[in-house]
Protein backbone atom coordinates (compact mmCIF):
# COMPACT_ATOMS: atom_id res chain seq x y z
CA UNK A 1 0.00 0.00 0.00
CA UNK A 2 1.60 2.82 -1.16
CA UNK A 3 0.75 6.70 0.50
CA UNK A 4 1.94 10.18 -0.31
CA UNK A 5 3.67 11.88 2.58
CA UNK A 6 3.40 15.33 3.08
CA UNK A 7 5.71 16.51 0.00
CA UNK A 8 3.60 14.47 -2.39
CA UNK A 9 6.20 11.49 -2.63
CA UNK A 10 5.03 7.78 -3.19
CA UNK A 11 5.72 7.02 0.70
CA UNK A 12 6.70 2.77 -0.20
CA UNK A 13 10.27 4.08 1.51
CA UNK A 14 8.19 5.43 4.15
CA UNK A 15 5.85 2.09 4.20
CA UNK A 16 8.56 -0.06 4.34
CA UNK A 17 10.33 1.73 7.18
CA UNK A 18 6.87 1.76 8.86
CA UNK A 19 6.11 -2.45 8.06
CA UNK A 20 9.53 -3.33 8.90
CA UNK A 21 11.91 -0.78 11.46
CA UNK A 22 11.78 -0.37 14.80
CA UNK A 23 9.44 2.93 15.48
CA UNK A 24 12.18 4.39 17.54
CA UNK A 25 11.93 7.78 15.55
CA UNK A 26 9.50 10.54 13.92
CA UNK A 27 10.89 11.58 11.09
CA UNK A 28 9.81 14.23 9.05
CA UNK A 29 7.93 13.14 6.02
CA UNK A 30 10.52 13.42 3.94
CA UNK A 31 12.73 10.16 1.80
CA UNK A 32 16.07 11.63 1.14
CA UNK A 33 18.35 10.05 -1.60
CA UNK A 34 21.11 12.36 -1.96
CA UNK A 35 23.33 14.92 -0.24
CA UNK A 36 26.13 17.37 -1.42
CA UNK A 37 27.38 20.49 0.76
CA UNK A 38 25.07 21.78 2.55
CA UNK A 39 22.03 20.33 -0.06
CA UNK A 40 19.56 17.60 0.14
CA UNK A 41 17.61 16.13 -2.12
CA UNK A 42 14.96 13.78 -1.76
CA UNK A 43 14.00 10.77 -4.12
CA UNK A 44 11.78 13.28 -6.42
CA UNK A 45 14.61 15.53 -6.53
CA UNK A 46 13.27 18.55 -4.47
CA UNK A 47 16.18 20.26 -3.07
CA UNK A 48 16.75 21.45 0.73
CA UNK A 49 19.06 23.27 2.51
CA UNK A 50 20.41 20.96 5.84
CA UNK A 51 19.45 22.41 8.65
CA UNK A 52 19.94 19.68 10.64
CA UNK A 53 23.56 18.13 9.92
CA UNK A 54 22.25 14.76 11.38
CA UNK A 55 23.01 16.13 14.65
CA UNK A 56 26.12 17.73 14.11
CA UNK A 57 27.75 15.34 12.17
CA UNK A 58 27.93 16.65 9.31
CA UNK A 59 30.17 19.69 9.97
CA UNK A 60 32.21 19.59 6.87
CA UNK A 61 29.51 19.02 4.33
CA UNK A 62 27.58 16.81 2.84
CA UNK A 63 30.42 14.30 0.60
CA UNK A 64 33.07 16.46 1.04
CA UNK A 65 35.55 15.54 -1.70
CA UNK A 66 38.76 15.40 0.44
CA UNK A 67 36.78 13.23 3.26
CA UNK A 68 35.27 11.05 0.58
CA UNK A 69 39.48 10.66 -1.21
CA UNK A 70 40.80 9.62 2.75
CA UNK A 71 37.80 7.36 2.88
CA UNK A 72 37.78 5.81 -0.55
CA UNK A 73 41.85 5.74 -0.62
CA UNK A 74 41.58 3.87 2.79
CA UNK A 75 39.03 1.58 2.04
CA UNK A 76 41.12 0.31 -1.13
CA UNK A 77 44.15 0.02 1.32
CA UNK A 78 42.60 -1.58 4.64
CA UNK A 79 39.92 -0.99 6.63
CA UNK A 80 39.75 -3.41 9.78
CA UNK A 81 42.49 -5.26 11.73
CA UNK A 82 41.42 -5.05 15.33
CA UNK A 83 43.14 -3.72 17.74
CA UNK A 84 45.36 -7.38 17.88
CA UNK A 85 47.49 -6.17 15.60
CA UNK A 86 49.01 -2.47 15.05
CA UNK A 87 48.11 -0.83 11.58
CA UNK A 88 49.51 1.82 9.89
CA UNK A 89 47.03 4.64 10.51
CA UNK A 90 46.49 4.64 14.05
CA UNK A 91 49.76 5.90 15.31
CA UNK A 92 50.20 8.96 13.11
CA UNK A 93 46.01 9.49 14.00
CA UNK A 94 46.95 9.25 17.67
CA UNK A 95 49.72 11.88 17.21
CA UNK A 96 47.92 13.98 14.79
CA UNK A 97 44.93 13.72 17.03
CA UNK A 98 46.80 14.95 20.84
CA UNK A 99 48.57 17.87 19.13
CA UNK A 100 45.58 18.83 17.78
CA UNK A 101 43.67 19.27 21.04
CA UNK A 102 46.75 19.16 23.25
CA UNK A 103 46.34 16.34 25.22
CA UNK A 104 49.13 13.52 25.82
CA UNK A 105 47.01 10.30 25.02
CA UNK A 106 43.93 9.22 22.87
CA UNK A 107 41.12 6.55 23.25
CA UNK A 108 39.83 5.50 19.84
CA UNK A 109 35.89 4.20 20.17
CA UNK A 110 33.72 5.20 17.30
CA UNK A 111 29.99 6.36 18.64
CA UNK A 112 29.63 9.08 20.87
CA UNK A 113 28.22 7.30 23.49
CA UNK A 114 30.92 4.76 23.25
CA UNK A 115 33.18 7.71 24.06
CA UNK A 116 31.14 9.11 27.27
CA UNK A 117 31.09 5.61 28.76
CA UNK A 118 34.89 4.90 27.97
CA UNK A 119 35.07 8.37 29.84
CA UNK A 120 32.79 7.43 32.55
CA UNK A 121 35.02 4.25 33.10
CA UNK A 122 38.28 6.10 32.65
CA UNK A 123 36.97 8.36 35.75
CA UNK A 124 35.93 5.59 37.79
CA UNK A 125 39.16 3.55 37.87
CA UNK A 126 41.44 6.84 38.03
CA UNK A 127 38.53 7.43 41.42
CA UNK A 128 39.95 4.07 42.71
CA UNK A 129 43.85 4.03 41.95
CA UNK A 130 44.80 7.52 41.87
CA UNK A 131 42.36 9.26 43.92
CA UNK A 132 41.90 6.56 46.29
CA UNK A 133 38.07 5.97 46.56
CA UNK A 134 37.15 3.33 48.53
CA UNK A 135 35.82 0.63 46.37
CA UNK A 136 32.39 0.79 44.77
CA UNK A 137 32.27 4.09 46.11
CA UNK A 138 33.12 6.41 43.28
CA UNK A 139 30.35 9.06 42.53
CA UNK A 140 29.85 10.48 38.63
CA UNK A 141 28.35 14.18 38.44
CA UNK A 142 25.68 15.22 35.72
CA UNK A 143 23.68 18.36 34.93
CA UNK A 144 20.19 18.10 34.29
CA UNK A 145 19.33 17.79 31.23
CA UNK A 146 22.52 15.86 29.99
CA UNK A 147 22.49 13.87 27.32
CA UNK A 148 25.25 11.47 25.98
CA UNK A 149 24.08 8.78 24.33
CA UNK A 150 21.10 5.57 24.45
CA UNK A 151 22.82 3.03 26.42
CA UNK A 152 22.06 1.76 30.03
CA UNK A 153 24.72 3.72 31.77
CA UNK A 154 23.75 7.01 29.22
CA UNK A 155 19.65 7.30 30.99
CA UNK A 156 21.05 5.99 34.16
CA UNK A 157 22.39 9.73 34.02
CA UNK A 158 19.20 11.31 31.95
CA UNK A 159 16.27 13.44 33.51
CA UNK A 160 14.44 12.58 30.40
CA UNK A 161 11.34 10.63 30.98
CA UNK A 162 11.48 9.12 27.63
CA UNK A 163 14.46 8.13 27.64
CA UNK A 164 14.58 6.15 31.12
CA UNK A 165 10.87 4.96 31.24
CA UNK A 166 11.18 1.08 31.74
CA UNK A 167 14.92 0.93 31.22
CA UNK A 168 16.00 0.54 34.55
CA UNK A 169 17.36 -1.08 36.84
CA UNK A 170 19.91 1.77 36.22
CA UNK A 171 23.81 2.26 37.02
CA UNK A 172 24.06 3.05 40.45
CA UNK A 173 26.71 5.85 41.73
CA UNK A 174 25.70 8.51 39.27
CA UNK A 175 24.51 11.86 41.13
CA UNK A 176 22.07 15.04 38.96
CA UNK A 177 23.11 18.60 39.80
CA UNK A 178 20.88 21.59 38.08
CA UNK A 179 23.23 22.76 34.97
CA UNK A 180 24.99 26.09 35.29
CA UNK A 181 24.69 26.01 38.92
CA UNK A 182 28.21 25.79 40.68
CA UNK A 183 27.13 26.19 44.32
CA UNK A 184 25.69 22.29 43.64
CA UNK A 185 28.90 21.44 42.05
CA UNK A 186 30.81 22.68 44.97
CA UNK A 187 28.55 21.30 47.09
CA UNK A 188 28.65 17.91 45.32
CA UNK A 189 32.16 17.68 44.77
CA UNK A 190 33.28 18.18 48.64
CA UNK A 191 32.56 14.62 48.90
CA UNK A 192 35.34 12.94 48.26
CA UNK A 193 33.60 10.01 46.74
CA UNK A 194 32.77 12.16 43.67
CA UNK A 195 35.79 11.44 41.02
CA UNK A 196 34.27 12.98 38.00
CA UNK A 197 31.82 15.84 36.54
CA UNK A 198 30.88 15.11 33.11
CA UNK A 199 28.87 18.02 31.03
CA UNK A 200 28.13 19.81 28.09
CA UNK A 201 29.42 23.21 27.56
CA UNK A 202 26.18 24.11 25.80
CA UNK A 203 23.03 21.62 26.16
CA UNK A 204 22.12 20.65 22.79
CA UNK A 205 19.60 18.13 23.39
CA UNK A 206 18.00 19.71 25.89
CA UNK A 207 17.58 22.38 23.70
CA UNK A 208 21.00 24.23 23.50
CA UNK A 209 20.91 25.59 26.88
CA UNK A 210 24.06 28.16 27.12
CA UNK A 211 24.95 28.79 30.69
CA UNK A 212 26.16 32.16 32.03
CA UNK A 213 29.64 33.64 31.23
CA UNK A 214 31.90 31.88 33.47
CA UNK A 215 30.24 28.51 33.95
CA UNK A 216 32.79 26.85 32.69
CA UNK A 217 35.77 28.55 34.55
CA UNK A 218 34.09 28.05 37.40
CA UNK A 219 33.45 24.19 36.62
CA UNK A 220 37.41 23.99 35.80
CA UNK A 221 38.08 25.82 39.20
CA UNK A 222 35.78 23.71 41.39
CA UNK A 223 36.76 20.79 39.63
CA UNK A 224 40.84 21.69 40.37
CA UNK A 225 40.13 22.33 43.74
CA UNK A 226 38.58 19.14 44.84
CA UNK A 227 40.48 16.92 42.79
CA UNK A 228 37.43 15.85 40.68
CA UNK A 229 37.95 15.24 36.74
CA UNK A 230 36.21 17.45 34.34
CA UNK A 231 34.73 15.83 31.54
CA UNK A 232 33.68 18.10 28.97
CA UNK A 233 30.84 15.95 26.56
CA UNK A 234 32.14 17.92 23.25
CA UNK A 235 30.52 15.09 20.71
CA UNK A 236 27.45 18.18 19.22
CA UNK A 237 29.59 21.13 20.40
CA UNK A 238 32.43 20.18 19.13
CA UNK A 239 34.80 20.47 15.86
CA UNK A 240 33.96 23.80 15.13
CA UNK A 241 30.34 23.55 15.51
CA UNK A 242 29.95 26.99 18.42
CA UNK A 243 32.73 28.78 16.59
CA UNK A 244 35.87 27.07 17.82
CA UNK A 245 37.48 24.02 17.92
CA UNK A 246 36.03 23.25 21.14
CA UNK A 247 33.59 25.04 23.18
CA UNK A 248 35.55 25.06 26.21
CA UNK A 249 38.37 26.71 24.55
CA UNK A 250 36.41 29.61 24.50
CA UNK A 251 36.20 30.72 28.33
CA UNK A 252 39.86 29.20 28.36
CA UNK A 253 39.20 26.26 29.94
CA UNK A 254 40.63 22.91 29.67
CA UNK A 255 39.01 19.39 30.60
CA UNK A 256 40.89 16.46 32.05
CA UNK A 257 39.03 14.51 29.36
CA UNK A 258 37.20 15.62 26.29
CA UNK A 259 35.04 13.73 24.71
CA UNK A 260 34.49 13.61 20.89
CA UNK A 261 32.12 12.57 18.35
CA UNK A 262 30.04 12.76 15.38
CA UNK A 263 31.26 15.07 13.03
CA UNK A 264 34.62 13.39 13.59
CA UNK A 265 33.61 11.66 10.74
CA UNK A 266 33.03 13.88 8.53
CA UNK A 267 29.39 12.50 7.64
CA UNK A 268 30.90 9.63 6.09
CA UNK A 269 32.06 7.29 8.83
CA UNK A 270 31.18 6.63 13.04
CA UNK A 271 34.44 7.94 14.51
CA UNK A 272 34.44 9.40 18.60
CA UNK A 273 37.44 9.51 21.29
CA UNK A 274 38.35 10.55 24.58
CA UNK A 275 41.80 12.36 25.01
CA UNK A 276 42.68 13.09 28.27
CA UNK A 277 46.24 13.40 30.66
CA UNK A 278 48.34 10.44 31.22
CA UNK A 279 47.93 9.65 34.60
CA UNK A 280 44.24 9.10 33.42
CA UNK A 281 44.80 7.17 30.13
CA UNK A 282 47.81 5.26 31.37
CA UNK A 283 45.41 3.59 33.94
CA UNK A 284 43.97 1.23 31.14
CA UNK A 285 45.92 -1.52 30.45
CA UNK A 286 45.64 -4.23 27.89
CA UNK A 287 42.60 -6.67 28.48
CA UNK A 288 40.83 -3.57 30.70
CA UNK A 289 38.67 -1.74 27.48
CA UNK A 290 38.51 -2.36 24.08
CA UNK A 291 36.53 -2.01 20.98
CA UNK A 292 36.12 -4.61 17.38
CA UNK A 293 36.16 -1.23 15.42
CA UNK A 294 37.80 1.22 17.58
CA UNK A 295 40.85 2.81 16.20
CA UNK A 296 40.35 1.04 12.96
CA UNK A 297 42.40 2.25 9.80
CA UNK A 298 39.75 3.88 7.88
CA UNK A 299 37.98 5.57 10.95
CA UNK A 300 42.11 6.93 11.82
CA UNK A 301 42.16 8.09 7.96
CA UNK A 302 38.74 9.69 7.83
CA UNK A 303 39.08 11.36 11.20
CA UNK A 304 42.08 12.93 9.97
CA UNK A 305 40.75 14.44 6.74
CA UNK A 306 37.32 15.40 8.79
CA UNK A 307 39.75 17.63 11.53
CA UNK A 308 41.81 18.76 8.63
CA UNK A 309 38.82 20.19 6.49
CA UNK A 310 38.05 22.39 9.56
CA UNK A 311 41.26 23.55 9.96
CA UNK A 312 42.27 24.27 6.34
CA UNK A 313 38.79 25.59 5.25
CA UNK A 314 38.61 27.64 8.87
CA UNK A 315 35.41 26.46 9.32
CA UNK A 316 35.44 27.72 12.99
CA UNK A 317 35.66 31.42 11.58
CA UNK A 318 33.08 30.75 9.30
CA UNK A 319 30.60 29.00 11.94
CA UNK A 320 31.20 32.19 14.02
CA UNK A 321 30.44 34.67 11.34
CA UNK A 322 27.56 32.93 9.84
CA UNK A 323 26.09 31.97 13.10
CA UNK A 324 26.39 35.72 13.78
CA UNK A 325 24.23 36.44 10.59
CA UNK A 326 22.07 34.01 11.53
CA UNK A 327 21.53 35.33 15.11
CA UNK A 328 21.13 38.71 14.37
CA UNK A 329 18.44 38.10 11.34
CA UNK A 330 15.99 36.05 13.47
CA UNK A 331 16.21 38.65 16.83
CA UNK A 332 15.66 41.46 14.65
CA UNK A 333 12.26 39.32 13.52
CA UNK A 334 9.44 40.67 16.05
CA UNK A 335 7.19 37.86 16.22
CA UNK A 336 4.94 36.95 19.15
CA UNK A 337 5.58 33.54 17.42
CA UNK A 338 9.51 33.74 18.63
CA UNK A 339 10.15 33.81 22.31
CA UNK A 340 14.09 33.36 21.88
CA UNK A 341 16.62 32.91 19.58
CA UNK A 342 19.69 31.80 21.23
CA UNK A 343 23.29 29.83 20.08
CA UNK A 344 26.46 29.89 19.43
CA UNK A 345 28.79 29.59 15.99
CA UNK A 346 26.58 27.34 14.42
CA UNK A 347 24.71 25.82 17.00
CA UNK A 348 21.38 27.62 17.33
CA UNK A 349 17.89 27.09 18.30
CA UNK A 350 14.48 29.56 18.40
CA UNK A 351 12.03 28.70 20.86
CA UNK A 352 8.52 29.12 19.87
CA UNK A 353 5.95 30.83 22.19
CA UNK A 354 3.24 28.44 22.51
CA UNK A 355 0.52 30.05 19.96
CA UNK A 356 -2.66 29.72 17.93
CA UNK A 357 -4.45 26.12 17.81
CA UNK A 358 -1.84 23.63 19.50
CA UNK A 359 0.74 24.90 17.04
CA UNK A 360 4.10 23.18 17.73
CA UNK A 361 7.46 23.30 16.95
CA UNK A 362 6.59 20.28 14.26
CA UNK A 363 4.39 22.31 12.54
CA UNK A 364 6.72 24.97 11.84
CA UNK A 365 9.01 22.07 10.81
CA UNK A 366 6.82 20.80 8.06
CA UNK A 367 6.63 24.60 6.89
CA UNK A 368 10.11 24.93 6.60
CA UNK A 369 10.27 21.51 4.55
CA UNK A 370 7.48 22.56 2.18
CA UNK A 371 9.76 25.63 1.66
CA UNK A 372 12.81 23.40 0.69
CA UNK A 373 15.04 23.54 4.47
CA UNK A 374 14.96 20.98 6.70
CA UNK A 375 15.23 21.51 10.58
CA UNK A 376 13.76 19.30 13.63
CA UNK A 377 12.57 20.15 16.81
CA UNK A 378 14.36 18.68 20.15
CA UNK A 379 11.45 19.72 22.38
CA UNK A 380 7.92 20.43 21.46
CA UNK A 381 8.94 23.96 21.01
CA UNK A 382 12.83 24.31 20.45
CA UNK A 383 13.52 24.21 17.13
CA UNK A 384 17.68 23.52 16.54
CA UNK A 385 19.51 24.69 13.47
CA UNK A 386 22.82 23.61 13.18
CA UNK A 387 23.60 24.03 9.33
CA UNK A 388 27.18 22.50 7.81
CA UNK A 389 29.94 24.61 8.88
CA UNK A 390 30.79 25.08 5.00
CA UNK A 391 27.32 27.50 4.74
CA UNK A 392 28.08 30.53 2.51
CA UNK A 393 26.39 34.30 3.55
CA UNK A 394 23.68 33.68 0.28
CA UNK A 395 22.55 30.05 1.90
CA UNK A 396 22.23 31.76 5.73
CA UNK A 397 20.36 34.48 4.22
CA UNK A 398 18.42 32.34 1.83
CA UNK A 399 17.34 30.28 4.98
CA UNK A 400 16.72 32.91 7.39
CA UNK A 401 13.98 34.54 4.53
CA UNK A 402 12.69 30.68 4.48
CA UNK A 403 12.19 30.98 8.73
CA UNK A 404 11.35 34.19 8.59
CA UNK A 405 8.21 33.90 6.09
CA UNK A 406 7.28 30.85 7.75
CA UNK A 407 7.12 32.33 11.30
CA UNK A 408 5.29 35.76 9.62
CA UNK A 409 2.75 32.63 7.73
CA UNK A 410 2.42 31.06 11.72
CA UNK A 411 1.40 34.54 12.77
CA UNK A 412 -1.25 35.44 10.32
CA UNK A 413 -3.20 32.12 10.31
CA UNK A 414 -2.19 30.63 13.77
CA UNK A 415 -2.51 32.88 16.23
C1 LIG B 1 19.56 10.05 19.03
C2 LIG B 1 19.75 13.84 20.66
C3 LIG B 1 21.42 15.35 19.74
C4 LIG B 1 25.14 13.95 22.03
C5 LIG B 1 26.05 14.32 23.04
C6 LIG B 1 26.84 12.10 23.21
C7 LIG B 1 25.95 11.69 22.23
C8 LIG B 1 25.09 12.62 21.61
C9 LIG B 1 26.14 15.77 23.51
C10 LIG B 1 25.94 10.23 21.83
C11 LIG B 1 24.16 12.16 20.55
C12 LIG B 1 22.42 12.35 19.02
C13 LIG B 1 21.83 11.00 19.31
C14 LIG B 1 20.65 10.90 18.40
C15 LIG B 1 20.16 12.31 18.16
C16 LIG B 1 21.24 13.21 18.64
C17 LIG B 1 20.84 14.14 19.69
F1 LIG B 1 18.70 14.48 20.19
F2 LIG B 1 19.55 12.58 20.80
F3 LIG B 1 20.13 14.35 21.83
F4 LIG B 1 22.35 15.63 18.94
F5 LIG B 1 21.06 16.26 20.58
N1 LIG B 1 26.87 13.40 23.62
N2 LIG B 1 23.24 12.89 20.09
O1 LIG B 1 24.32 14.89 21.46
O2 LIG B 1 26.50 10.08 20.55
O3 LIG B 1 26.20 7.62 20.53
O4 LIG B 1 24.65 9.04 19.19
O5 LIG B 1 27.06 8.85 18.52
O6 LIG B 1 19.88 9.21 19.88
O7 LIG B 1 18.41 10.25 18.65
P1 LIG B 1 26.07 8.82 19.65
Amino acid sequence: MKHDSITGLSGEFIDLENRYGVHNYHPLPVVLAKGEGVWLWDVKGKKYLDFLSAYSAVNQGHAHPEILEALCKQAGKLTLTSRAFHNDQLGPYEKFMTETFGYDRILPMNTGVEASESAVKLSRKWGYEVKGVSENKANIVFAAGNFWGRSIAAVSSSTDKNSRNNFGPFVPGFDIIPYNDLNALEEICSNNNTVAFMVEPIQGEAGVIIPDNGYLKGVRDICTRHNVLFIADEVQTGLGRTGTMTCCEQEGVKPDLLVLGKALGGGVYPVSAVLGRNDVMELLKPGQHGSTFGGNPLACAVAMASVRVLQNEDLCRNAREMGQIFRMELQNLESPVVKTVRGAGLLNAIEIRPYGKNRTAWDVCISMLKKGLLAKQTHQHIIRFAPPLIINKKQILDACDIIKSVILEEEKHNI
